[in-house]
């Protein structure tokens, strides 16, 4: 074992909380067993040998965007060949069919449009309620609602702005748009995005209010190690205010998102390799002790390494997915989906227990076409009722 490890070790197995200069000892060391099994342990502290899936599909609503950041290989202008804008209608038809294909959630989000007004959100989120009521709406990164507060001109009423979300059927926040929580980065890579922190005060108010939410981490470009620790302390950070305060919402879950260049202006870097992805992984679920799932995103990651990523500190891997058009790697098209018999068999492969759950981590138990989730006696852990 790397000799630098060995207090580390020692705190995970005491399941004390680590340093910033620990976690970035982790991600210097070559020792990736080790780094491995430190993380597996914390995660089979809280999860045992069960792993998380989710039937799902995302939708991007357009791709026409304000905003041209230099990781960024999704965004069009108006005018530019393959730019694209889906109607509430169109995106409610979409909803309709992933929800009878048995999809419990759908993931929603898109460009910062120049001159779609607030009501075409709303009415998006309405419309999908209507087609498909069951079906969980997760929408909108926190960049997105500070946008939306901005063209509703309420820039300083991003809780007004989420209530109004909420109320027209919003469930909960997607983790996008943190990428790396440093302002050099910032300014070198995404100049014109929110800064770390509107991006956490946006997640805050959405936990006032009761909407739960997620975090990402995009690395792998021109960020440093120490940005990406910095980064998670901050969450970290958040995620305790959150708790400590007692907000009927918080973090779920972290997905650490690798790097893909292809198309875009960092298009010459090369992006992270396999064992950093693992090794961030398993920081991730060893620095943010406060955060219950870590979620392996296996467009990104793809699904072999998903499957490793399993024994290094992942309980969850998203999803179903179907169409996806913000990363395609390995020159895969926007059709990226996998059926819930492979992400099944996978899991099992790779030795865990596969439970789908549903975007608040209740399992989910089907009945033929139709599905409900189960809740839990926090005293008895036996499973009390069943209600969506
Ligand atoms: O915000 C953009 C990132 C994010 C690239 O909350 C890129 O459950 C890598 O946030 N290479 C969107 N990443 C994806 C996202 C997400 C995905 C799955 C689940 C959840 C969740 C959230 O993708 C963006 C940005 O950070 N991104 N371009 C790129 N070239």
């Amino acid at each position: 074992m790397d000799t630098t490890l060995q207090t580390i070790a020692a705190k995970v197995s005491e399941g004390r909380r680590l340093e910033p200069e620990e976690g970035l000892a982790l991600l210097r060391s070559a020792d990736v067993w080790t780094i491995g099994r430190l993380a597996d342990h914390a995660r089979r502290r809280r999860h045992g040998q069960v792993a998380y899936y989710n039937i799902n599909r995302h939708i991007n609503y357009s791709n026409i965007c304000a905003l041209s950041c230099h990781f960024c290989s999704f965004y069009r202008k108006k005018e530019q060949p393959g730019a694209y804008e889906y109607s509430a209608g169109q995106i409610a038809e979409l909803a309709r069919n992933a929800a009878a294909a048995g999809a419990t959630e759908i993931h929603i989000v898109g460009g910062l449009h120049p001159w779609l007004g607030f009501s075409y959100y709303t009415d998006m989120l309405s419309a999908i309620r209507a087609a498909a009521p069951k079906l969980h709406i997760k929408a909108f990164t926190a960049v997105e609602i500070v946008h939306l507060a901005r063209i509703d001109r309420r820039p300083n009423d991003i809780r007004g702005v989420l209530a109004d979300l909420q109320a027209a059927g919003l469930g909960s926040l997607p983790g996008g748009g943190a990428e790396v929580f440093d302002d050099r980065v910032h300014d070198q890579a995404f100049k014109g995005k929110i800064r770390s922190d509107k991006w956490i005060e946006v997640h805050r108010a959405a936990h006032e209010l009761g909407l739960f939410s997620n975090a990402t981490i995009l690395y792998g470009h021109i960020e440093s190690l120490e940005d990406r620790i910095e980064h998670l302390c901050l969450l970290r950070d958040a995620q305790d205010e959150a708790i400590s305060a007692g907000h009927p919402g918080r973090f779920q879950t972290v997905i650490p998102l690798p790097f893909v260049p292809d198309g875009s202006a960092l298009g010459h870097l090369h992006g992270p390799t396999g064992l950093d992805d693992l090794k961030m992984l398993a920081v991730c679920r060893l620095m943010l002790d406060n955060f219950e799932h870590i979620k392996a995103f296996w467009i990104m990651q793809t699904l072999e390494l998903s499957q490793l990523a399993l024994s290094f500190g992942v309980d969850d891997v998203d999803g179903t997915v179907g169409w996806y058009d913000i990363t395609k790697v390995g020159g895969a098209d926007t059709n990226q989906q996998v059926d819930v018999a492979t992400l099944r068999r996978v899991i099992r492969e790779a030795g865990f227990i596969p439970i789908e759950r549903d975007t608040l981590y209740r399992r989910v138990v089907r009945d033929g076409a139709d599905w409900d989730v189960v809740r839990y006696d926090p005293a008895t852990s036996q499973a009390m009722a069943v209600t969506a």
